[in-house]
């Protein structure tokens, strides 16, 4: 049976909840997660680690504990376990880590709060002590850094100091994109045990931060990942495991990980497959363009260059299929993520009657790879006169089962003020959400439509040198940023506003280009290259997909880290299957 208490997050981040947003407004990460008030409160409720004795295994079979201190998205590790046919207890005193028979320990969020809520609570000791005590353990992403003796994230941050090590930031000027976003294939090294089933198949990352193999630390780590350098991807010693990649979002091969932690006896299939060294894979991503059509049903739509209308006499929303579904069959199909975007969210208040959070709540039970989700992230006053930061609007579609939020038309208000000011206020949605949730938790959408000019001078923004001249013969172009879904152009290139939005904070940029959506004619290589080439972060080419070869063709020619297309997977026209194995004739790695 699920416990049926409040986790240990609903304790502590109170502050998050939906109805609290004077507090959200004025947070910084570590007060997100536990304000003095909740701090007194939670320190009364538990009893010191000292006075508990680790008992027995006792409890059945079919129980995990799970530390969730209410940083983000712990759904899917939730999903993913219910999903394998197990019930969660949720860690409410440190005397819980304690006793648990089996312990899952998600950590999501920044390094040195997360710290500050395991020292403040008790829980940092009572988490040595269970790791002491060599009981089943399997710390993810976080979970694994926080092992460590410190990092460097916000720090130096003294960490656990169970291993020795401190936790560094990717070095970006190796020539590598930071965050580290997407699928790798693993070293595995000695005996692992959960990773028996992994051998070189790709499993999801998604950090900025990494930890370095050592002599000091080498009899822990069972698998390393090469991302312009080695990095520890899993450590093992005894019961005690950590992985830095997200096994809940690894698809079938991440839930083997889960599989294997939680039956320690399971026996291998086969021998154990060795892993090989290997370069991050292009992503594939199938975008679910969503909104109401005129009857009011929710409805996965596709639009021509943005007009999502039939040309009919009825005019109606163009429907093709229901947005659970589609995901459903999307990931079973081999996408490496599926990205939500609202696309009247801009006009329609996303919280106001929660369909798209309906659409994760649904989607994340049984869909295995991350989830984006866009559309109408911002600040917001409701008629009644009631204010939402856009962090709450963010917070909400995190706990619903979103893993990154997409930002499209608030950004270009954001990096126009900073292009004007040169000032960072820290108050725009994107430094707010990145700053409490990690900046690989942000997408910045753009939605450009070329504009062609007789000269570079012709215009204060970037202008390249295009491969198709204009309808006038004209050899340059800008792109030019619109807001609301391509309604409003706006005075910002899209090639400033991706410097503006890397500074301010975005992880990754979604490029689409208004002139190439749902033409099939390929993605626009002149833009995807200019901003991929500019960018230190992941860029994701869209618009534009038609054929297998379109893919190839943008990893080829451009720096892009994925490519995403929507028309030729609702129409059935090309499977992802097909762009997969297409990509790998061509010798580009991709996740199969
Ligand atoms: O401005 O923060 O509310 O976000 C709105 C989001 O909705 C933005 O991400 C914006 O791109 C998106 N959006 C708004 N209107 C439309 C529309 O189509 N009328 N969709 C829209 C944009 C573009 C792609 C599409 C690719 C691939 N969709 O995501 O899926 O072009 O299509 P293809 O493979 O068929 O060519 P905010």
């Amino acid at each position: 049976m699920e416990a049926t208490a409040a986790p240990f997050s609903s304790i502590v981040s109170s502050r998050q909840n939906f109805s609290s947003s004077s507090s959200i407004r004025a947070s910084s990460p570590a007060s997100l997660f536990l304000s003095q008030k909740s701090i007194g409160n939670v320190n009364r409720k538990f009893k010191s680690p000292r006075s508990l004795s680790v008992r027995a295994s006792s409890t059945s079979d079919s129980v995990v504990t799970l530390l969730d201190y209410g940083a983000g998205n712990v759904r899917s590790i939730r999903n993913a376990l219910r999903h394998l046919g197990f019930s969660i207890k949720d860690v409410q005193t440190p005397g819980d880590i304690l006793n648990a028979d089996r312990l899952i320990f998600p950590g999501v969020g920044a390094f040195a709060p997360a710290m500050d809520v395991l020292n403040r609570t008790g829980m940092a000791e009572a988490l040595c002590k269970y790791i002491e005590n060599d009981r089943p353990f399997l710390g993810i992403c976080l979970g694994l850094q926080l092992l460590f003796d410190s990092s460097e994230e916000n720090g130096p941050v003294k960490g656990l100091g169970v291993i020795p090590g401190i936790v560094g930031r990717f070095d970006a000027s190796a020539g590598i994109r930071v965050p580290h976003i997407g699928w790798n294939a693993l070293q595995v090294g000695k005996d692992s045990e959960i990773l028996d089933d992994v051998g070189n198949r790709h499993v999801y990352f998604v950090h900025s931060y990494r930890a370095i193999p050592s002599d000091e630390n080498k009899d822990w780590i069972s698998s390393t990942c090469n991302y312009g350098e080695s990095f520890i991807s899993s450590i093992r010693r005894g019961n005690v495991h950590a992985v830095q990649f997200h096994p809940e979002k690894s698809g079938e091969v991440g839930l083997s990980v889960l599989r294997r932690f939680l039956h320690p006896k399971l026996p291998a299939t086969q021998k154990p497959m060795e892993g090989k060294a290997s370069k991050l894979a292009k992503r594939v991503i199938a975008c679910l363009d969503v909104r109401t059509n005129d009857k009011g049903d929710l409805v996965v739509t596709k639009g021509d260059q943005y007009d999502v209308r039939e040309q009919s006499n009825e005019n109606e929303v163009r429907n093709l299929g229901k947005p659970v579904d589609l995901a459903g069959q999307y990931y079973k199909d081999g996408a490496d993520e599926i990205s939500f975007l609202n696309i009247t969210g801009f006009r329609d208040f996303p919280l106001g009657d929660l369909p798209m959070i309906q659409v994760l709540r649904q989607t994340s039970k049984n869909v295995f790879v991350p989830l984006t989700v866009g559309g109408g992230i911002r600040d917001f006053t409701d008629a009644s006169g009631r204010y939402y930061s856009s962090l709450e609007v963010a917070a909400e579609y995190f706990r619903s089962g979103a893993d990154k939020i997409s930002i499209g038309s608030d950004a270009v208000s954001a990096a126009e003020e900073f292009i004007k000011s040169g000032v960072k206020t820290g108050k725009s949605s994107l430094e707010q959400i990145s700053r409490v949730y990690g900046n690989q938790a942000v997408v910045v959408s753009i939605d450009p439509r070329r504009v062609y000019v007789n000269h570079p001078d012709d215009v204060p923004y970037k202008v390249i040198r295009v491969t198709n001249p204009g309808p006038n013969g004209e050899e340059y172009a800008w792109y030019q940023c619109t807001v609301s879904g391509g309604r409003e152009g706006r005075p910002i290139g899209a090639f400033e506003l991706a410097k503006a939005v890397e500074e301010l904070g975005a992880g990754e940029i979604l490029l689409n280009c208004i002139d190439c959506d749902g033409q099939g004619k390929g993605f626009d290589i002149d833009l995807v290259k200019l901003i991929s080439d500019s960018v230190g972060i992941p860029v994701i080419a869209s618009s534009g997909a038609g054929t297998p070869d379109h893919f190839s063709e943008v990893f080829e020619k451009t720096n892009a880290s994925a490519a995403l297309a929507a028309g030729i997977f609702h129409r059935k026209e090309v499977p992802i299957q097909s762009v997969k194995e297409h990509l790998q004739e061509e010798r580009i790695e991709v996740r199969i």
